[in-house]
């Protein structure tokens, strides 16, 4: 196929960042090109449309912040914003600035190379297409983890993973579904499939604690509070740990009598969602504060399961509280005391074998289906970065480089790929914030950075020295809290089978990291190879 262009910069991915970023990019004259492997805009919102997919931000928030506009023209309708509505807003941001006509669907991007000056990006259908910056907007969950189980085709159902549902949906109703996995989409999809299957089986690795959500529908006068309100509520998650527009607790529950103590916690659970964690301070750093908390979710688990064998099995005692991502749910214990739910523990029994008719365990026990659903999460951050080849200066492969584990400079670039970005790549805090926030971030950071190279002419490269810096403060952020005491955590890799144990985003806290990269860019990106000469050099240019 034939030559697709050039323009200054390809952006692949049309979700979140990658919308943004063309136009922020094309607000400040760049040429954009857009590569978008799906046939329409959303990225994690296109792709998982599971029964109850629903976002865990809450929607005043989890959505763009760069245009008051456009925030007060958009009605959200619940506290949640479920799937469909998230994808509809996205739709609305395309064709609201008009970025549609710079989007080229259907085109998987399977190569990118440094070429000389730029990149050359090479899509499926054999088109290349050229630029001069490449930036990579492919999201942290997109690459889909299917566990390896032998005998999976000679299953004569049908079987979905959740982050690759079929757009016309999956008829359930009267029939006998299995779902693995119980993090948060398993737990969103739990009570959803059960409602509508005629058996449903969970099969459970490992117990997870869950808040209820509490979604509800949004008045009239909610909307408009928080329209009036737009100001002070982007402030507060500027200056926040993860981009919410939540203040953290000051009250150290332990100093706390009984009965005060068991207030706040309820007063937190009954609030729902993640303002729970919020709600408790010192919950993630503080290993006697995480163990209360810990036991009071246990508590509520066995109040609401009635049978005790299953709330047993239902309670998370392998790891503290939040330090895998927290799920958030809609009756997804109460889910257990439906006559048509069963629980199966495969961590004592794991699965042995797909067969034609079911499931069978390393037992021997047999568990018929005719609908299998895999909630098994993804190959988190760096899956979607090495699901194609990104090949930098001298022919080095990025999967080469992170054959041990990711190393960026701020989660930003990649020592040895020069003029290549990457939103909210790994060693950035992504998925321990609010993602538009994070997004946002990077990329106004990015076309700050973009401008100064467009005038300047030079290249942006990270350099090993920052790079090494940057993963101790990465690891040095971890150990400052609970998170890498949950072993089996997608934040370490270690849901994948094979992938380098590393602990992925930063946890520093989304406002000291938006300081940071202040900083860098106000010292003229030495992390990035330029620096005072070339500050110098670039002002002269200007001139
Ligand atoms: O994936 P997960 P997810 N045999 O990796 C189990 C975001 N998200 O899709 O814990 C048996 O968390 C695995 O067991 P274990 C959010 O950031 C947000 O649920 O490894 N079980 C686990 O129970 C979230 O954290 C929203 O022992 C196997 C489950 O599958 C992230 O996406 C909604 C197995 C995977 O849980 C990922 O969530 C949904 C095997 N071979 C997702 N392999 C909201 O905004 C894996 N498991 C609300």
């Amino acid at each position: 196929m034939g030559d697709g262009g050039h323009t200054d910069v390809i952006v692949i991915g049309a979700g979140f960042s990658g919308l943004y970023a063309l136009h922020r990019l094309r607000s400040r004259g760049f040429s954009v090109q857009v590569l978008e492997q799906a046939d329409g805009v959303g990225g994690t919102w296109y792709w998982n449309r599971y029964p109850g997919a629903r976002c865990d931000s809450e929607s005043y928030y989890y959505c763009y912040s760069f245009d008051p506009e456009l925030e007060q023209e958009w009605r959200w309708s619940e506290r949640y914003p479920g799937q469909e509505e998230i994808r509809g807003y996205l739709e609305h941001v395309a064709d609201r600035y008009d970025l549609r006509r710079d989007i080229a669907f259907g085109v998987r991007v399977e190569r990118a190379e440094r070429d000389g000056e730029g990149w050359t990006v090479t899509a499926a259908d054999g088109s290349s297409r050229r630029c001069r910056w490449l930036v990579t907007a492919v999201g942290c969950l997109s690459t889909a983890n299917v566990p390896d189980i032998p005998g999976l085709e000679d299953f004569a159902g049908e079987w979905h993973h959740t982050g690759h549902w079929p757009h016309d949906g999956v008829d359930v109703r009267g029939r006998r579904v299995g779902v693995v996995g119980t993090g948060s989409t398993g737990i969103q999809a739990i009570p959803v499939l059960a409602a509508a299957a005629g058996h449903l089986t969970v099969f459970q690795r490992t117990a997870n604690y869950s808040i209820p959500a509490r979604n509800a529908p949004l008045s009239e006068e909610e909307m408009a509070a928080t329209k009036a309100d737009y100001p002070a509520i982007r402030r507060v998650q500027q200056g926040s740990t993860n981009g919410h527009p939540f203040v953290l607790s000051d009250v150290d529950v332990l100093d706390l009598p009984a009965d005060r103590r068991r207030a706040l916690y309820e007063q937190a659970w009954e609030r729902g969602g993640l303002r729970f964690r919020a709600a408790v301070k010192d919950v993630l750093t503080d290993p006697e504060v995480n163990a209360d908390t810990s036991e009071f979710i246990r508590a509520k688990i066995r109040e609401t399961v009635h049978d005790p064998a299953t709330a047993e099995l239902l309670t998370p005692r392998d790891h503290p509280f939040a330090t895998k991502r927290p799920p958030i749910d809609t009756h997804y214990f109460e889910t257990y005391n439906r006559p048509n739910v069963s629980l199966v523990d495969v961590k004592a029994d794991p699965i042995a074998a797909v067969t034609a008719s079911g499931l069978r365990l390393e037992s021997g026990a047999e568990h018929p289906l005719d609908v299998l659903v895999f909630a098994t999460g993804f190959d988190a951050l760096t899956g979607p970065l090495l699901s194609f080849d990104i090949v930098g200066r001298d022919g080095v492969s990025l999967r080469e480089t992170w054959h041990d584990g990711p190393h960026t400079h701020l989660g930003l670039g990649v020592a040895g790929f020069p003029d290549l970005f990457t939103i909210t790549g790994p060693g950035s805090p992504s998925v321990l914030t609010n993602m538009p926030t994070a997004i946002e971030q990077h990329v106004d950071w990015i076309a700050d950075l973009l401008e100064r190279l467009r005038t300047t002419g030079e290249v942006a490269e990270p350099t090993p020295e920052a790079e090494a810096a940057w993963a101790a403060e990465v690891a040095r952020a971890a150990d400052a809290t609970l998170l890498p005491q949950a072993a089996s955590s997608w934040y370490l890799g270690a849901n994948v089978p094979g992938k380098a144990r590393v602990f992925l985003p930063y946890a520093g806290g989304y406002a000291r990291y938006r300081a940071t990269c202040d900083d860098e860019a106000a010292a003229g990106y030495p992390g990035f190879g330029l620096g005072a000469i070339r500050t110098n050099l670039a002002n002269r240019h200007a001139v």
